[in-house]
């Protein structure tokens, strides 16, 4: 399979996905977004290797410093739907990918990008990294769900302020509202997030997978993610991961999980 403008390498189980449209700072345009869509809706689920992924950006200045404006600016409405709904799409296949997903955030992350960022499981961002949703600048909105993910993440009152003033935050900032996990060394944003993929990775695949169906399900319209739990715990309870954890811990060894 071929993804335009993505950079694939894989590393003891773990996916490291590099945006790659350096001269443009990795702004997000329609291939790219075709891209993303194939892959983490038919590639990561059809690769059983694959344990968890890192999503970066090419370059030392930018993750993604939004959707690409040259190629969005003449849209019609009709086409602006189109690609919003195309954009929601990818990010939920995202979000509810089955391994777990690290934003590496390595710059800018504004806009699209810093919607990519938030549709990830996790944020690990450099010290130079800036985060916002300058859409209102352009005459815009958030298109790929920054109003909902944002205010997830920081609450409402900062998620307006943001929003509606298009200020950008550095990387302690972002820290300090819960936006992103971590803060690390410019350059270590990979390999810190592979690290932390690593050590999820020893723990059983099907409880990894219910964490986060289970997690999602909170934010999840019409879903009660407390019963979510029960059934989730319920189906933990009757795999075999489950039945070598317990052994494992009364023999005193490390589990050998096989996801079943
Ligand atoms: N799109 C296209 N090209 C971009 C870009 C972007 N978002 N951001 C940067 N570039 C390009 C620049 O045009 C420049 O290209 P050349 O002129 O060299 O050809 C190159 O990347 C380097 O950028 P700069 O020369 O500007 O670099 P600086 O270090 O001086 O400035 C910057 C860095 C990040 C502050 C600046 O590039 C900047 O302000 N960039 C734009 C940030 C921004 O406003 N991003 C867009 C947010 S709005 C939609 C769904 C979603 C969206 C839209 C539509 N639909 C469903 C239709 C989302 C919209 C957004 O993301």
């Amino acid at each position: 399979m071929i993804f335009e403008h993505l950079r694939l390498d894989l590393q003891e189980g773990i996916l490291i996905v590099t945006l790659d449209r350096e001269s443009a700072l990795n702004a997000i345009n329609m291939a790219t977004m075709d891209s993303l869509h194939r892959l983490f809706g038919q590639y990561i689920p059809d690769h059983d290797e694959i344990t968890g992924v890192v999503l970066t950006g090419a370059g030392p200045k930018a993750f993604a410093a939004g959707a690409d404006i040259k190629e969005f600016a003449e849209f019609s409405a009709q086409e602006g739907k189109h690609l919003s709904a195309k954009g929601h799409e990818t990010y939920f296949l995202i979000e509810k990918s089955r391994v777990p997903v690290i934003a590496a955030v390595n710059g800018y992350a504004l806009g699209g990008g810093c919607e990519l960022a938030m549709a990830c499981h996790m944020r690990i961002a450099g010290e130079h990294a800036k985060f916002g949703q300058p859409e209102v600048n352009l005459g815009l909105i958030p298109g790929y769900g920054g109003t909902q993910r944002l205010i997830q993440y920081i609450g409402k009152g900062k998620a307006l302020e943001l929003l509606l003033t298009a200020d950008l935050i550095n990387a302690e900032e972002a820290l300090r509202l819960g936006l992103v996990n971590h803060v690390v060394p410019s350059g270590q944003e990979v390999e810190t997030s592979r690290k932390l993929l690593l050590r999820i990775s020893e723990k059983g695949p099907v409880a990894v997978r219910k964490v986060i169906e289970a997690v999602n399900a909170y934010f999840t319209e019409a879903t009660d993610g407390f019963h979510f739990e029960v059934e989730s715990f319920g189906y933990a309870c009757g795999t075999q991961d489950f039945r070598e954890g317990a052994s494992a811990f009364v023999e005193k060894r490390k589990p050998q999980f096989t996801g079943h």
